[in-house]
């Protein structure tokens, strides 16, 4: 699991993300695109379609790495180093929503607080039918109530972790994927946009739990920008239009590079140090979705393309992703 040079790009199908500065590399977790084999400790999987990009992501750290003991069920497993926690949790497919958001948050929130991990620094929810139902009983909006209320009892009045919301097919079950740290991370909300937290009552009973960027990692030098697309203010943009999203979500990370280093002094940016995700909608729309990426100077050799659906039916495309931050 060695890995001599933790910032060497990797081209072969394979990048790779160091959550520390470069020293000893080894993997904290990897990310499988394109699972075959059985489900190994340290390997995560997504249940979403393979479109471009590499295949395989590799979380590097420096401080040895080890798989969370085996839990009463199946369904919760996980890694930790010295500083940081990454947890996967998985839902029985057919789950009620709300009740399964709760209680897989509060599972998590248990899991931090009895290994010592006091925040949240990301949370990957991938939501099966996300678009499916009407008004207040649509998926998304009663998975957002039941984080709601896990946060609300569990987790209380800490900040919101960076988020991404996204939906794949109706017989998978929900799927959390969350990285928890023991120090306090840094939260960057983007003035282009209103808080997530803060979205108005029309888009559900409770709004969403999360915040735009978060700053952590051991030498607060790690940007996780949370899943973000063509939301301008509160409202969706360029319904219809897959190119206009993208350039839309660019100049929404380009802004909120900004907050960082007026936040943080670091300068921030699409670096090549960093790894990212799209999450795109229809298939038919990668090649013109990957020109629009080149064109905003998003690295193609470290994105990987997943099919998946997102949490406002209008919206085309999300892209999150971790970047390196920089000294000014
Ligand atoms: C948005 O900006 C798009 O519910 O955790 C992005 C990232 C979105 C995270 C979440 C939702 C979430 O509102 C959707």
């Amino acid at each position: 699991m060695n890995s001599p040079d933790p910032f060497r790009l990797a081209a072969r199908g394979e990048m790779q993300f160091a959550l520390e500065p470069p020293g000893e590399g080894a993997d904290f977790a990897r990310f499988d695109f394109r699972p075959t084999g059985p489900v190994a400790p340290g390997v995560f999987s997504l249940d979403m379609e393979h479109l471009a990009g590499p295949a395989l992501e590799r979380w590097t750290c420096r401080s040895a790495a080890e798989p969370l003991d085996p839990c009463d069920d199946d369904t919760t497993r996980g890694v930790r180093t010295r500083d940081l926690l990454f947890i996967e949790l998985r839902a029985a497919p057919g789950d009620d929503i709300q009740s399964a958001a709760e209680r897989l948050y509060r599972r998590l929130f248990d899991q931090m607080a009895s290994l010592g991990f006091t925040y949240i620094v990301k949370a990957w929810n991938h939501i099966p039918d996300i678009n499916r139902g009407e008004g207040d009983d649509e998926v998304y909006k009663r998975f957002c109530l039941g984080r709601a209320r896990a946060i609300d009892s569990a987790y209380g009045d800490r900040a919101m972790p960076a988020g991404t919301g996204v939906g794949f097919s109706a017989d998978a079950g929900l799927q959390v994927q969350a990285l928890a740290s023991r120090d306090a991370p840094l939260y960057i909300e983007n003035p282009r946009q209103v808080s997530a937290f803060e979205y108005p009552r029309q888009y559900g009973p409770r709004s969403p739990s999360f915040s735009r960027a978060v700053v952590a990692g051991p030498g607060r030098d790690r940007l996780f920008v949370s899943g973000t697309a063509a939301i301008v203010g509160h409202q969706s943009r360029h319904e219809d239009c897959l190119v206009s999203q993208v350039e839309e979500t660019l100049r929404n990370w380009q802004s909120l590079f900004s907050a960082t280093h007026r936040a943080t002094g670091q300068q921030a940016g699409f670096d090549r140090d960093g790894t990212y995700r799209v999450y795109l909608r229809h298939a038919r729309d990668l090649d013109p979705c990957l020109a629009a990426l080149a064109h905003g100077s998003v690295p193609l050799e470290k994105t990987t393309v997943l099919r998946a659906d997102i949490c406002r039916p209008e919206l085309l495309f999300e892209l999150d992703g971790v970047t390196a931050l920089d000294p000014a």
